[in-house]
């Protein structure tokens, strides 16, 4: 008997606000009190609408009273968003003394995961803990671009990276084609 390849998904690179996309998923760098924040959470839930914050609100109340652990990822209703879910996930913060990749690769891991259990077929990310939690670019979109390749499985097919800058595309650019 033969295994079955793993159908590869499709990864893509998009300039602009993650909060524009229509996808399945729209993934939020949140923080682990999952009530909202600056850059993208703060987009996240602006344009999402209150449904969100409320329904952070319930997870906070029920499964996580201590707040989400960073690495780890859970799936709300997207509000307003033009997709089916919001996936929230807390990055790590960067530290110049300490290895903490491991922590960022687990929030795409994660992430990936509840998109895949929910049925989702397009995700969006943007680039994880390289805003306010500071994390150099160039490491984040290797973490990213590596993590998501080795971890998106059916019925996820196309994983999009929305960079808010030109500089952030450029170096995610240049990381996924390193890997042909
Ligand atoms: N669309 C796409 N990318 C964006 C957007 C947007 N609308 N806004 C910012 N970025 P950040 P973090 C980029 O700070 O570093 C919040 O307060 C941004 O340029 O959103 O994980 C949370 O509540 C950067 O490259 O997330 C946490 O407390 C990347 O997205 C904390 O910030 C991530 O920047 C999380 O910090």
């Amino acid at each position: 008997m033969s295994t079955p390849e793993p159908e590869a998904v499709t990864v893509t690179l998009v300039r602009g606000d993650i909060t524009r996309q229509s996808v399945d998923v729209i993934v939020n760098a949140a923080n682990s009190s999952l009530l909202g924040g600056g850059g993208v959470d703060g987009a996240v839930h602006r344009r999402g609408g209150p449904e969100i914050l409320a329904a952070c609100r319930e997870l906070r109340a029920s499964r996580y009273g201590k707040g989400l652990p960073t690495g780890r990822a859970v799936a709300t209703t997207a509000g307003r968003l033009d997709a089916r879910w919001v996936v929230h996930t807390v990055g790590p913060v960067w530290s110049r003394g300490e290895d903490r990749s491991e922590l960022l690769a687990s929030c795409y891991r994660e992430s990936l995961r509840e998109a895949a259990e929910l049925g989702a077929r397009t995700v969006a990310f943007p680039a994880i803990s390289t805003g306010i939690y500071g994390w150099p670019m160039d490491d984040g979109a290797r973490i990213a671009v590596r993590t998501v390749l080795a971890e998106a499985v059916a019925p996820v097919e196309e994983v999009r990276f929305v960079l808010f800058d030109a500089r952030a595309y450029a170096v995610f650019e240049e990381v996924l084609s390193a890997h042909g």
